[in-house]
């Protein structure tokens, strides 16, 4: 059910639905009427079927409640997509820290917040950072909610010990830190204590309640923070080995100040301060944070497939490590010529042709004698490359206004695209 009041027409469902034809682009006023029915029916969460909702297949996780919803960003913007999915998934129980950019700007443009609560009070907790200190910023409430827990371990096992509600303080204390069993032996064991003597170990965990269910906590940002100005926080945090998740919204340039490049721009793609044309290839920060061996990595775009990013999601958010998940943004910025109604449709060309490759380093792996890295990608066609170039006007624009650059940068771009899958396939075949 669409919310006529709320649909940008950026015509993106159009393009993505894969009944084609199924949708059709209509007049606000035709549509109007049907605003109760979303707000009545799509809205309410009564009307939410338990059974249907699952988060491990695409079409079924459609049915969970977002936590974020209806933000300021250019219609068909592509970092909203995975905004909106990642608080699908982990919405109830989040903690997220913004680095300045467009996905700040869209998520804490007061009044009007997307970031919203269930019915039971359940949501994320936002927070905006520095530019520079974002996973820092993420890591520092990782700290908080571990010290936290500590003490109510420890108050935990004084209950214990004292022969109170001891069935719900073993079970929470064995299944707390599963995503699965988090909630439900959390809910168990406030129900006991409510039941209970109310000693002031007691009253000290009911006081501190919020705090007992796994958080998730994630730090999210474009490729100017995590590339550029908040890479030396990204190595530091990774480095850490805890339980901290990144996702990082690649548009390959700063979209939110009018699209400077980054360290994530490609070569030959043209933006501020490389307005004739980048020079040098785009930083493979995958494959650094690889490296540790212990680090979570994933490399995603949901145009191209969805069931991939999903599991990448579920992934690095259950590893009980550092996890990056990198997700291929299409964003006004890139000035794709078909327009931002097919932002989803470019994600798959991008893939198709093989400018973007979809992979999964999971470190868990290793200890079942797997190779950690997975190319989710098919092999890619190459000579679309430069088809793929040409549709966007970042690239093509080089030609008209460098001519005598612009070819020797579309090779390069091109040479630069089959060293990174031929990397990438090494990697695979172990
Ligand atoms: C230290 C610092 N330098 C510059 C800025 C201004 N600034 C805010 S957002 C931004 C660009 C963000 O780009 P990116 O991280 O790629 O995110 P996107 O907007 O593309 O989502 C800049 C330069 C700042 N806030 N702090
Ligand atoms: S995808 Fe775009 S056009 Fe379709 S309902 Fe959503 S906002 Fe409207
Ligand atoms: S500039 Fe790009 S990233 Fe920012 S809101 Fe618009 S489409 Fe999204």
């Amino acid at each position: 059910q669409v919310s006529p009041y709320d649909c940008l027409g950026c015509g993106v469902c159009l393009t993505a639905c894969p009944a084609e034809g199924a949708l059709t682009m209509t007049s606000f006023e035709d549509m109007k009427p049907e605003q109760t029915l979303f707000d009545e029916v799509a809205m309410n969460e009564s009307y939410l079927k338990k059974d249907v909702i699952n988060d491990k297949s695409v079409k079924n996780v459609q049915f969970a409640k977002p936590y974020f919803q209806f933000s300021a960003a250019c219609a068909g913007c592509a970092e909203t997509t995975y905004i909106k999915l990642l608080s699908q998934l982990f919405g109830d129980r989040m903690y997220i820290g913004n680095a300045a950019g467009c996905s700040s700007a869209i998520s804490g443009g007061a009044p009007i917040l997307p970031y919203c609560k269930d019915c039971q009070g359940h949501g994320p907790a936002w927070e905006h950072s520095l530019f520079e200190d974002n996973a820092e910023f993420a890591y520092g409430f990782f700290h908080a909610q571990d010290s936290i827990r500590k003490e109510l371990l420890i108050r935990l096992e004084a209950i214990k010990a004292a022969g109170i509600a001891v069935e719900a303080v073993e079970a929470y204390e064995n299944g707390w830190k599963k995503t699965e069993t988090s909630r439900i032996v959390t809910d168990a064991l406030i129900a006991a204590l409510e039941q209970a003597e109310q000693t002031e170990d007691v009253k000290y965990v009911l006081e501190n309640k919020e705090y007992l269910a796994k958080k998730s906590v994630w730090a999210v940002g474009g490729d100017g923070w995590a590339y550029d100005i908040g890479y030396g926080g990204i190595d530091h945090v990774m480095a850490q080995n805890r339980d901290v998740n990144l996702m990082v919204l690649d548009t390959e340039v700063y979209s939110n100040t009018g699209g400077q490049s980054s360290k994530s721009t490609p070569t030959s793609a043209t933006a501020k301060f490389a307005a004739s044309g980048k020079r040098v290839a785009k930083k493979d920060l995958g494959a650094m944070l690889m490296q540790y061996g212990y680090v979570y990595v994933a490399q995603v775009a949901m145009g191209a497939d969805q069931a991939q990013t999903l599991k990448a999601l579920r992934e690095a958010e259950s590893y009980d490590g550092p996890s990056i998940v990198i997700c291929y943004c299409p964003c006004l910025e890139q000035h794709i010529k078909a327009g931002m109604g097919t932002s989803q449709d470019e994600m798959k060309k991008a893939v198709e042709c093989g400018y973007w490759h979809l992979y999964r380093y999971d470190p868990r792996r290793i200890a079942e004698g797997k190779n950690p890295f997975q190319l989710d990608s098919k092999e890619p066609d190459t000579s679309k490359v430069m088809d793929f170039l040409m549709g966007e006007n970042r690239f093509a624009s080089l030609k008209n206004n460098f001519p005598d650059k612009a070819d020797a940068l579309y090779a390069k771009e091109v040479e630069d695209v089959k060293a990174r899958y031929a990397k990438y396939k090494k990697l695979a075949e172990g």
